[in-house]
């Protein structure tokens, strides 16, 4: 299969632009910054940056691409004399070594161009740092972004109002992640979209604001296409996927259709998931039979005032035991979320939290401190109480703002210790026993040796 067979109309319209079949002579760099986190953000084996590759896929039909992702290690030049374009993404923690690329760039009179979550949601600032600024997805700007960078006469600003059809999206093409020299350092498992968006309108969370109430999906036969694909080149069945969705359950007819019909594939995945539905024991069944593994679950908080504060509608607590029941009934492991330092945050939070997880042997524990992004409607609350404007400092993992129910000092000595108990040896074993001697086992002993050497002035 061909990405001509999945868009023909994408890349009709796109040759119309240079008149042939060949190439544009401008040479574009893509680029995916590392960011500055001591903590385990960017370290060990990294995703393939999906983004990035749908950025290559379409700019690789007209222009020259390099790809670099300084995650793996590549090198970042100094000289871009080699090219027309710089074109980097950017996340909020690693905004300020995009933002010093993009600048570097255009000092060298290239075309700097700024796109991702970061850009998107601070545009004003991006734009000062960069030739253009691409809001939202870069496929719903294309056409007029590759005439303007053909005819060399960019606008500051590349934005629709209307988001184009999932299905126009070209199929992303893995060779540029995979051609570069540090590729091995990458997960194996291969990164998949099937939806975008989510309207659940978590008050801290960027999607809502990007994609509003928007939720979109790919035909289920393009999705099952391009696991075959991979199956295909990697000449094996058993693939692992990670679906990069915002939250692929949120239509329950369609998750569950994608789930019977990707079980006759045999392949092996994990996602991104809101709770909603997940109560229904059938619902974990199909999802094991398809080959789910592990479920990435945002349960946030164990406290009711805080889930409401957070518009989290998807959580109900009383469905909380159910939902981590009916998938360790199917052998389906938890990564399961916890943010702390939201105002209704006390001592008894962390016992709360501490007591869940150890009574429901949540598998695979993420401990984070609550993170106003700029853009979102949480971060223009909580501005005025905001300690640090650093975008290094946007990781989740440090102090933002003090909580109005519990000092900073025992705050931070409480964050330090669920982490150090959860992953203390006795209470591995108590979560783990019993279950496949496998990678999730592996993270929780990673966990250990890092959650030993934390302590609390490391989140200031
Ligand atoms: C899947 C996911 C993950 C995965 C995989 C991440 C990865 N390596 O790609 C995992 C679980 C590992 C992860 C980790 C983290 N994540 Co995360 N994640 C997501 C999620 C749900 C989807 C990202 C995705 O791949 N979408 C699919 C791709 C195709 O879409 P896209 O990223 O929007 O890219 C399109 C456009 O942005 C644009 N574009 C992107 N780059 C560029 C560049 C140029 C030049 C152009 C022109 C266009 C362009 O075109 C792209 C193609 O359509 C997003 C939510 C979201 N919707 O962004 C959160 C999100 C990105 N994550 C977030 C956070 C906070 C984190 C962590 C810090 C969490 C943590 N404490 O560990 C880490 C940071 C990891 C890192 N180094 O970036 C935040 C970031 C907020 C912010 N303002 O920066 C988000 C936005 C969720 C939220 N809370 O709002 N994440
Ligand atoms: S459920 Fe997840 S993806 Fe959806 S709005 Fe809330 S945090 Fe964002």
């Amino acid at each position: 299969m061909t990405n001509e067979t999945l868009a023909p109309e994408v890349l009709t319209d796109q040759r119309r632009l240079i008149g042939v079949n060949g190439k544009s002579r401008k040479k574009w760099l893509l680029v995916q910054p590392v960011s500055n986190t001591s903590m385990m953000v960017d370290s060990g084996s990294v995703s393939m940056p999906l983004n990035l590759m749908m950025v290559a896929t379409l700019a690789g039909q007209l222009f020259e691409v390099d790809f670099i992702d300084e995650r793996v290690g590549d090198h970042i030049p100094k000289d871009f004399s080699g090219y027309d374009v710089v074109a980097v993404t950017s996340r909020t923690l690693n905004a300020k070594k995009a933002f010093q690329i993009a600048e570097a760039a255009k000092k060298q009179g290239k075309i700097a161009l700024l796109g991702g979550v970061h850009p998107t949601m601070s545009l004003e600032e991006a734009q000062a740092h960069a030739t253009s600024v691409v809001y939202g997805e870069i496929e719903s700007v294309w056409p007029e972004l590759a005439e303007d960078v053909i005819n060399g006469s960019m606008k500051p600003l590349y934005r629709v109002e209307a988001l184009k059809p999932m299905n126009s999206m070209l199929r992303p093409d893995f060779s540029y992640a995979l051609r570069g020299r540090n590729s091995r350092k990458y997960s194996s498992r291969i990164p998949v979209l099937a939806t975008k968006g989510c309207p659940v309108g978590c008050n801290f969370c960027t999607t809502p604001t990007i994609y509003g109430k928007n939720y979109r999906y790919r035909d289920i036969e393009r999705v099952l296409d391009e696991m075959r694909y991979h199956q295909e080149r990697l000449g094996k069945e058993k693939v692992h996927f990670s679906f990069m969705d915002d939250n692929i359950s949120f239509r329950p007819n369609y998750f569950k259709e994608l789930l019977s019909r990707m079980g006759t594939l045999k392949v092996r995945w994990n996602a991104n998931i809101s709770m909603n539905f997940l109560h229904d024991p059938e619902v974990a069944e199909l999802a094991a039979w398809s080959g789910c593994d592990l479920m990435s679950i945002g349960f946030e908080s164990m406290n009711p005032e805080t889930l409401k504060s957070m518009h989290k509608g998807s959580n109900r607590l009383d469905n909380y035991g159910k939902v981590v029941k009916n998938l360790h009934d199917h052998g389906i492991a938890i990564q399961g979320y916890f943010m702390f330092g939201f105002d209704n945050d006390s001592k008894e939070s962390f016992q709360m939290t501490y007591d869940f997880i150890m009574d429901n042997r949540i598998d695979f524990p993420v401990f984070s401190l609550v993170t106003p992004f700029p853009g979102t409607p949480y971060f223009e609350e909580m501005k005025p109480r905001l300690r640090h404007f650093d975008w290094d400092k946007y990781d989740t993992y440090h102090y933002m703002f003090k909580p109005k129910g519990i000092g900073s000092d025992k705050f931070l000595d409480k964050f330090v210790k669920i982490q150090q108990e959860v992953y203390g040896a006795r209470a591995i074993m108590r979560r783990m026993k019993g279950k496949p001697l496998n990678w999730v086992w592996l993270a929780n002993l990673k966990m250990n040796r890092f959650t030993r050497g934390l302590n609390p002035a490391m989140y200031l």
